[in-house]
Order: structure tokens, then C-alpha cells, then sequence
């Protein structure tokens, strides 16, 4: 029957069907001690201009050649150094921009900058015009997390280029931010970025303060500490369809409790230090982070965090498509 291409249910159904999620990923830490020269020297290698993104893609170690941190997600290092540009385009593929390194580098969506600051979770909506570019003195590094397995999966995705390398200004910057982000919204309007949040900027002063109040006044979760996750305003849902994000912190002497959940989620530590235990099918591996070390933690692998000092971390996972299509599951371990 091979010839026809034709094979046998019965000798693959236990794989299709697997009595719990059984994802070809790995835990894996990156220490940023040991990236940062790597991203230094692409910054000697290429121009942002040439490279068009000079990223530094953060491979899950057993999807080598995939350009995946899980399944559905992709993650990298993009660094841009001053006075660079990096030039205009648009993609069906959402983005974040979480910033790790460095202030002053911009990015530009929908004719408005956005200027990046550590601790900075920034959006760029599916199929808007974006370029990347700094006024800074210094290098600016920051997470790109896209849904570019998730598009490719779906064999859905569009790109061009644009005829010029920085689109027009045409808004001043804050302007989405005083219409969108201070719990109010235009009386009239239209979502301007369909399903996707119409705040570029979710400021890092803003989120740190939030969880800060929480630690000092609130209960702290066992499992999760002081946890949030970033809203739509307009829909009070994920800021981007196919992305959750979420920020949290660790109160100083935590030692959580271990969870599981559907979701894979890919980590970057904003303050801080910490350990995350994980184990999956009887394998253990524990990691000690500390500021701008990236994580990932794959789908129904448990985890249990613990910080001595305390910590703040940023994360981000596809949930909100689990969530849509009713597959979505975690299990708190008491
Ligand atoms: O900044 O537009 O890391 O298109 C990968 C693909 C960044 C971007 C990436 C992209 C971008």
C-alpha cells in the first residue's frame, strides 16, 4: 500500500492520539552573559539595514533548524545599535517586542513611534507596517516573540516589503496610549487593529508598580506569586490573538507550588533571581535565572518556582488559542 500512500491507522494511533500532551520540546535556559557576545559581534558582522532584523533566534534544542522556541511560537534576540534603521515591512505574523537592553531605540507602527525602555512590552499588529530604529547612544536589544510556527502551520502567511525604509510620522507618540490606555476609549470608533490591541506601549514603570502594590497588599498566589496578565482594552482579552502575555513577581523567600498547563510559555527575567524546577515523564532539570536570561517552559512540562531575593519575570505562550478552540488546560498541584 506504500506506493499508494496509504498507512495504517492501528500502528500510529497511540502517537496521534496520546493520552496526554506529549511535546517534542525541551526545557531550555539561555544565560544572557553567554548570548550577549554573539548578538555584539552580528552587530560587527551585519547592518541592521542589510540583515533587515539582525536577530539571534532561540532554538528549542530539539527543534533545531525550525526557527521554534515551541510548536506555535518563535522567539529571538533582536539588537539594533545607534543611529540604525531597520527597514519597513508587514506581516501576517503578529509581534511583541519585550525590551531587555538599552533605552531610546524606537518602534514605528501605524505612523506612530514608540519609544523602548527595559521592561517595555510593545506590540506590532498582523499586517501592520512596522521599521525598527534608534536614536540611542547605546545598543538596544529586546525579545521578538512572534506566532510564526503558528501561520506557518497554517500555510497563512503574507509579507512585503515597503518602498521606504521608515514610514511617514504622522501621530506623536502617546497618542494610542491616551486614547486606549487609561481605562477609557473614544466614544465612536472601530478597533483600528481588528482582534489585535490598539496600545502599542505597555510601559514597564506602569506593570512594576501594579505588581509592587499587589506584593505589599494582597495575597500572593502559591503557585504563581503576583501575577497579571496584559490586557486588549477593547475586548478584555489577549493584546494579540494568537499571544498571551503575562508579567509576574516573585516575593522575596517564595518557593511555589508545582503546576502544568497546556500552553508552553516562553520566560524573560526583567529583575531579579530565581530557580524554575521542571519535570516531565520523570526527567528533571533545574534552572537558575537571573536578569535577561530567557526560558522556555514546553506544554504540560510541571514547574515550580522559587526566588530567594524576589524576581520579575515577563512571559508570553499561546493560549489564547487553546482558550478558542476549548482545549485549554491547567492543573495546579496542591
Ligand atoms: O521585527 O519584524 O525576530 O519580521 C522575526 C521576523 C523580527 C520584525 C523577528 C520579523 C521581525
Amino acid at each position: 500500500m506504500s506506493p499508494l500512500h496509504l498507512t495504517p491507522l492501528w500502528e500510529v494511533l497511540h502517537a496521534l492520539v496520546p493520552p496526554r500532551p506529549a511535546s517534542p520540546c525541551v526545557p531550555a535556559l539561555w544565560k544572557y552573559e553567554q548570548v550577549r557576545p554573539f548578538l555584539m559581534r552580528a552587530g560587527e558582522a551585519i547592518t541592521a539595514e542589510e540583515a533587515v532584523r539582525r536577530v539571534l533566534i532561540l532554538e528549542n534544542p530539539a527543534l533545531r533548524g525550525q526557527s521554534a522556541i515551541t510548536q506555535s511560537l518563535y522567539a529571538g534576540l533582536q539588537l539594533i545599535l545607534p543611529g540604525e534603521v531597520a527597514p519597513s515591512h508587514r506581516h501576517t505574523q503578529s509581534a511583541l517586542r519585550f525590551i531587555v537592553e538599552g533605552t531610546g531605540a524606537y518602534t514605528a507602527v501605524d505612523g506612530e513611534r514608540t519609544t523602548m525602555r527595559p521592561g517595555d512590552f510593545i506590540i506590532t499588529p498582523s499586517w501592520t507596517w512596522h521599521d525598527h530604529g534608534s536614536d540611542a547612544s547605546e545598543p538596544v536589544v529586546w525579545l521578538d516573540g512572534l506566532d510564526i510556527p503558528m501561520i506557518r502551520f497554517f500555510d497563512a502567511g503574507f509579507a512585503q516589503n515597503d518602498a521606504q525604509a521608515s514610514q511617514a510620522v504622522s501621530k506623536r507618540e502617546g497618542t494610542s496610549f491616551a486614547r486606549y490606555g487609561h481605562n477609557m476609549a473614544p466614544v465612536r470608533h472601530d478597533a483600528p487593529f481588528g482582534t489585535t490591541s490598539p496600545i502599542f506601549s505597555y510601559p514597564y514603570e506602569r506593570s512594576r508598580e501594579a505588581l509592587h502594590t499587589l506584593e505589599r497588599d494582597a495575597p500572593v498566589d502559591d503557585w504563581d506569586g503576583v501575577k497579571l496578565r496584559y490586557l486588549n482594552p477593547l475586548t478584555g482579552g489577549s493584546p494579540m490573538p494568537t499571544m498571551a502575555t503575562f508579567m509576574q513577581r516573585l516575593p522575596a523567600g517564595f518557593s511555589g507550588k508545582p503546576y502544568r498547563q497546556t500552553d508552553g510559555a516562553v520566560f524573560s527575567v526583567v529583575e531579579g533571581e530565581g530557580t524554575v524546577e521542571v519535570e516531565h515523564a520523570g526527567e528533571r532539570t533545574t534552572f537558575s535565572f537571573g536578569p535577561r536570561d530567557h526560558f522556555v517552559i514546553p506544554s504540560w512540562h510541571t514547574s515550580r518556582f522559587a526566588s530567594g531575593r524576589g524576581c520579575v519575570l515577563f512571559s508570553y505562550s499561546d493560549r489564547p488559542v487553546h482558550q478558542a478552540l476549548g482545549i485549554h488546560q491547567e492543573e495546579r498541584i496542591t
